[in-house]
């Protein structure tokens, strides 16, 4: 693995809407040449990814007639034949059309709460035909820019409407989705609901079928907020949750950026592919993410190429991590052990109870012992800049 070359066995997966990302932004027109769904797929499949994902809209045009659409459809599925790329996960487009403009799920008009719904049985149909087996809802309009409107209770509850029936629409159809919902705190609303990985998963609790249900989390998202984003994957991880990922970079408190994997905060992307891996994350690994609009085609290649790239070269460092003596040395000093104490703490019981009342704690002595994490923090960055 030393030639960090990406192979299918490492599911890849990009959006048919990032590397096929034109450069609009909201200042400026498109800098690259749009590049067809066909074309990507045997471009990825070269770099050697594992998979492509798509919204309805990236591949079907929404106006399209069933013939067109047909046509389309058979392009695209003898691209994936020929190439041997695998779509994994697909979504609605529920955000670029002016009818979402304030909300779709959410929406206050049950006209255009129905048309969502309706948009999106269509578009679980088409996933399906393609393979997927994971079905993303990212609710990119459902918010609000004023609360005059909406009132928030009433958001919440036509979003458990159309999430509930659309799990039974896919049960029904024997379709075998599992539901990823991805938490994004601003952008394009002005509040997003659900807008961290942490509401998403109290949301879930209260749906029909929680089971269906688990977490996309994205990189950018979670930092827009100022949050650590490997401690929120952690907690879908924790919680039996984590259906899927978007990686990405981000810097804090800015728009959303989508920037290569690594680009930004290179010691949380480390720590997350060592959460990942340690953790026997099997899904894809996910880039929601674009080349910068600087780029020409060639610098879209370049970022999906270091995307992969960079995942790799940090999961051989989460390697070198967990087998280097001295780390491991010091991560084993710093969890203090105490077996007695441990049993009495593992699980309540009257006799536990009064035994920990009954101890007496140095606290003093407890407090003045440094846990060494200078020295282990200096350590992994020492490790990441490749001077170990
Ligand atoms: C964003 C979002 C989107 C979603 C995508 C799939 O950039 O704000 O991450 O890219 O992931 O629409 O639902
Ligand atoms: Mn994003
Ligand atoms: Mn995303």
């Amino acid at each position: 693995m030393s030639n960090y070359n990406p192979q299918p066995e490492h599911k890849f997966t990009f959006g048919l809407w990032t590397v096929g990302n034109i450069g609009r932004d909201p200042f400026g027109n498109p800098t690259r040449q749009p590049l067809s769904p066909e074309y990507i797929v045997y471009k990825l499949a070269q770099l050697g990814a594992y998979g492509v994902n798509l919204h309805d809209n990236d591949l079907i045009p929404i106006d399209a007639t069933k013939a067109e659409r047909d046509k389309i459809l058979r392009n695209f599925k003898k691209a994936l034949r020929d190439s041997g790329l695998v779509v994994p996960m697909a979504t609605t487009n529920l955000f670029a059309d002016p009818v979402f403009k304030d909300g779709a799920f959410t929406n206050a008009n049950a006209k255009i709460r129905a048309y969502a719904i309706q948009k999106t049985m269509h578009a679980m149909d088409l996933g399906a035909e393609l393979g997927a087996k994971i079905y993303v809802f990212w609710g990119g309009r459902e918010g609000a820019e004023v609360d005059a409107g909406m009132n928030t209770l009433d958001a919440l509850a036509y979003y458990r409407e159309a999430l509930n029936f659309l799990a039974e629409y896919s049960e029904a159809q024997g379709y075998g989705y599992k539901f990823a919902l991805e938490p994004k705190p601003n952008e394009p609303r002005g509040d997003i609901y659900l807008p961290v990985v942490g509401a998403a998963l109290g949301f879930i609790a209260t749906l029909d079928k929680p089971h269906l249900f688990g977490l996309n989390p994205e990189f950018a998202h979670e930092t827009m907020a100022g949050l650590n984003f490997v401690h929120a994957v952690a907690q879908a991880i924790d919680a039996g949750k984590l259906f899927h990922i978007d990686l990405n970079d981000q810097k804090m408190g800015r728009f959303d950026q989508d920037l290569r994997f690594g680009a930004e905060n290179l010691k949380a992307a480390f720590f997350l592919v060592k959460l990942l891996e340690d953790s026997g994350y099997q899904g894809p690994r996910h880039f929601d993410a674009h080349a910068l609009r600087t780029e020409d085609e060639a610098g879209v290649w370049e970022f999906a190429r270091g995307c992969m790239r960079t995942y790799l070269i940090l999961k051989e460092k989460a390697r070198q991590f967990n087998q280097d003596k001295e780390i491991q040395a010091l991560i084993k000093a710093y969890k203090v052990q105490d077996a007695e104490l441990s049993k009495l703490t593992r699980k309540f019981s009257k006799r536990n109870a009064e035994a920990l009342k009954a101890r007496k704690f140095n606290r003093g002595m407890l407090a003045e012992r440094g846990p060494g994490l200078e020295r282990l923090d200096q350590l992994t960055v020492e490790l990441l800049m490749g001077v170990r």
